[in-house]
């Protein structure tokens, strides 16, 4: 039997573990990156493993989230990343060079090699053929150790594209039909493999888009072959030497297979507030829009601007719409002052943002009460935005150009024909945002700055032999890591400071939860499916385990969500059987006798309801690896523990 792409990719970087679909492997790790807002954590871990000089072959920080800098907090975390960046041997792409996905793949990313990276959207380097995955801090800082990065082996589901793109129909919504396809959850456990004649018509950037949002579908990864487009891409970077080819043998087999018709596609949303809440742009059609946010690792590719400034071109914005543009990277940003392009934009009346995450993580441009807003992004979670009760959606760049001017929902196609964008066979390449890091005798005499709004990390404990407490917190399906702890202008400023952000814990769900946490020092939150999807922020782990939270019960768990807790040493249980969740309420005291021997070897742990004195199973499934850090209180202390 042949093997796919990510299969092959896998091979090569098994360190240990079977290559069997569900059982734990641990990977070697080539590449790795960070972001500030997850940067600070993951450095202090590094610091906290006593890690002198990171063992990978490339690591880079970036700073491209906390950027409006509103106090000193961002700009204390910034200097903290550069130094302990130029003394432990990594890059820094200094704030200003842009989104780390859309600048690795620009200047870093090498198909066929392995990169993680403490942001879920990691997989968007799975563009040119490179295995990216999202994971939390503390597990990029081990493999920044060197350690392995450890995945259950994924399933591979095969997505076949056929036939090209009609005029403006863009990659968004290829991506958008197949998450009305697949749902949020229906990539979880699996990596999305692209294949067919379709891929040939697809560029890099157009390919980036598709596999940056594979974390909306809750896929380890996505993933397209590199071929003469990746070269392309490539040699237009002057990295053609990085360049390998990359394809599934002709024999490869995949867990499931679906098929997508790229000239039947039309225009797709995703209306609030999820990803996979697709729509087409027609059935939409007319509504009145308030606001167009175009950019993100996404669609921020020098493409998908030049695209939207020849829609703009000699045209405002309508009056009631304000639309923002924030540039992926600085070359995006560069080639669009040099081709005059910029100016187009400008002259349209577009307000233009600095090369950042921005509006996508609300960070600013939080839409009016009630307003609709269209933001060519990956997530519409509530109230990431900033705005709680505004309707976000998720858009192509051609569909939000059309709309922004128009000033109501448009379907592009209605325009005609498209314009025509010709990409320059060689980009505009200045790395000079790039820093290096010192050599390892400079680095010796050098100190890391740390300003006071970096906290330390709190401890995990070992688990009691029994567990007694309160189920202090029920929540439903789909619960994002935005619900558990959310981010904005006004709360990522705290990203190292753990006791200011448990302030904000929940308040999403249950504006009380903080308050009643601390008061009654803790307890267990019951979840429905897919609890935790969405980003990889550990503090999503970290501030309940801060807020004394021993444990999560649901019906299944996100990837990277439930390897957070299991490092922080929360334990994560799943009820065996689904219709328990409606026997259990909010205050209900309950207990796990024999907690702690459970971890250690039960595949199963019986809670018992104080209330009633009924027992309900829960499913413990951990592999070894799990369980011991589990029993240490956390990954940090298991690493101590192994010396
Ligand atoms: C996001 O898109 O939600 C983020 C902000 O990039 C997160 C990381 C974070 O919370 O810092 C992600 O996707 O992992
Ligand atoms: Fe930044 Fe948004 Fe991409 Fe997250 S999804 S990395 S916040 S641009």
């Amino acid at each position: 039997m042949g093997y796919s792409i990510v299969q092959k990719i896998i091979k090569n970087h098994l360190l240990s573990g079977e290559m069997k679909v569900g059982e734990e492997i641990g990977l070697r790790i080539d590449q790795t990156l960070t972001q500030d807002a997850t940067g600070t954590m993951a450095y202090l871990q590094l610091e906290a493993m006593e890690i002198d000089r990171v063992k990978t072959e490339l690591s880079v920080a970036y700073i491209d989230h906390n950027t409006l800098q509103s106090g000193f907090e961002n700009a204390d975390d910034h200097r903290y990343i550069q130094t302990v960046a130029k003394k432990h041997g990594l890059r820094f792409s200094r704030p200003g060079n842009g989104i780390c996905h859309q600048v690795h793949l620009e200047r870093f990313g090498v198909p066929g090699k392995t990169l993680i990276g403490s942001d879920s959207h990691t997989p968007t380097a799975g563009g040119i053929g490179m295995l990216g995955m999202g994971a939390g801090g503390l597990d990029v800082a081990v493999a920044m150790g060197g350690g392995a990065y450890y995945i259950t082996m994924p399933k591979v589901i095969k997505v076949n594209l056929i036939g090209a793109l009609s005029d403006y129909v863009g990659a968004k919504d290829i991506i958008l039909e197949v998450l009305r396809l697949l749902g949020v959850k229906g990539g979880v456990g699996a990596v999305i493999e692209y294949s067919g004649e379709g891929v040939k018509t697809l560029s890099v950037p157009q390919r980036a888009t598709i596999t940056n949002m594979g974390a909306e579908l809750g896929a380890t990864s996505s993933i397209f072959p590199s071929d003469e487009e990746t070269y392309k891409f490539l040699k237009a970077q002057k990295r053609e030497a990085d360049y390998t080819p990359l394809a599934p043998d002709a024999d490869a087999v995949y867990d499931a297979e679906y098929t997508i018709d790229l000239s039947a596609l039309k225009p797709l949303a995703a209306c609030p507030h999820s990803p996979d809440n697709v729509k087409a742009v027609a059935e939409l059609d007319g509504m009145k829009i308030d606001q167009v946010c175009i950019g993100s690792c996404t669609n921020s590719s020098l493409a998908d601007l030049l695209t939207v400034a020849a829609m703009l071109k000699g045209k405002t914005v309508h009056p009631d719409v304000s639309l923002s543009i924030s540039p992926g990277s600085k070359q995006v940003y560069t080639m669009l002052a040099e081709c005059g392009a910029l100016a187009d934009l400008i002259a349209a009346g577009a307000r233009i943002l600095e090369c950042a995450c921005g509006p996508c993580i609300g960070m600013g441009f939080s839409p009016k009460s009630k307003g609709v807003s269209l933001r060519t992004f990956n997530r519409n979670f509530l109230a990431r935005s900033g705005t709680a009760d505004a309707s976000v959606y998720l858009v192509s760049p051609e569909t939000a150009a059309a709309s922004a001017v128009a000033g109501v929902f448009t379907d592009p196609t209605k325009l005609g024909t498209a314009p025509k964008i010709a990409l320059p066979e060689l980009f505009t390449i200045n790395d000079n945002l790039i820093e290096l890091p010192a050599s390892v005798e400079e680095a010796k005499s050098l100190s890391v700055e740390r300003g006071p709004n970096i906290k330390p990390i709190p401890k995990g404990e070992a688990p009691k032999e029994n567990l007694e407490c309160e189920l202090i917190l029920k929540v439903g399906d789909n619960i994002t890591t935005d619900h558990i702890m959310p981010a904005g202008a006004k709360i990522l400023p705290y990203r190292s400071n753990v006791p200011k952000l448990s302030e904000f814990c929940f308040t999403v769900c249950d504006k009380d939860f903080p308050e009643r946490a601390k008061a009654k020092g803790g307890g267990i939150i019951l979840g429905g499916q897919n609890y935790g999807q969405g980003s990889s922020r550990e503090h999503a782990a970290l501030v309940p385990l801060y807020l004394g939270i021993k444990a999560v019960i649901a019906k299944s768990f996100a990837r990277i969500h439930m390897a957070n807790l299991i490092n922080f040493g929360i334990v994560p249980m799943i009820l065996e059987n689904e219709s328990d969740y409606d026997k259990i309420s909010e205050g209900d005291e309950i207990a796990i006798i024999g907690f702690k021997e459970a971890i250690k070897s039960g595949d199963k742990a019986y809670l018992t309801l104080k209330k009633t004195g009924e027992k309900l199973t829960l499913n413990l499934s951990l592999s070894d690896r799990q369980r011991e850090i589990l029993l240490a209180g956390g990954t940090l202390n298991y690493t101590k523990l192994k010396g």
